[in-house]
């Protein structure tokens, strides 16, 4: 089978998120059939949702995978599990490690529990700066050019907090 190029958000905000990351970044580059690619930047980004929460640490990651989207899935919820996630019932609450598929090749998919795109990666300022990163020349599967979507979209404080970010 082919590999496709999926763009894998990450996120993180409790138990050393830079840390967080680093390992997600591992443990996805180590799954079946599946690498990485490109990592951006990790960046600092305000809470979107409740305030008293911690600061995020966020990225997107380039995968070359041969899972489908609906493969994939099970597998980086296995890895946020592994990283003590606590699914609690507090919407867009803090977590110690997020992982969403944004994008999976030109893949549109709405199942119960998958939405490709990733249904708030237009307004998220926190997945388009780091996405454009890797990805500058980007069209999304709605034929809007990453760099149109941009414009419209401030950088509510994001900030670059480490650089040449590596995962072998
Ligand atoms: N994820 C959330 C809720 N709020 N805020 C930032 N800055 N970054 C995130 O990744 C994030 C969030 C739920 O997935
Ligand atoms: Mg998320
Ligand atoms: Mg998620």
């Amino acid at each position: 089978m082919q590999s496709v190029i999926s763009y894998i958000g990450l996120g993180s905000n409790l138990a050393q998120p830079d840390q967080q990351l680093q390992d997600a970044l591992r443990a996805i580059h180590g799954l079946k059939d599946t690498h990485v690619k490109q990592c951006s930047s990790f960046y600092a980004s305000k809470p979107m949702g409740p305030q008293d929460q911690p600061d995020y640490v966020n990225a997107v990651v380039a995968i070359a995978t041969q899972l489908s989207a609906g493969e994939l899935l099970p597998h980086l919820q296995a890895i946020e599990q592994l990283h003590g996630r606590q699914r609690k019932s507090e919407r867009w609450g803090p977590r110690t490690l997020d992982l969403d598929i944004i994008l999976y090749g030109d893949e549109q998919i709405q199942s119960e529990n998958l939405v490709v795109p990733h249904y708030g990666m237009k307004t998220r300022e926190f997945v388009l700066y780091p996405l454009r990163e890797i990805a500058p020349e980007l069209v999304l599967p709605c034929g809007d050019s990453l760099v149109s979507v941009l414009k419209s979209v401030p950088k509510n404080g994001l900030e670059v907090i480490r650089k040449n970010v590596t995962w072998k």
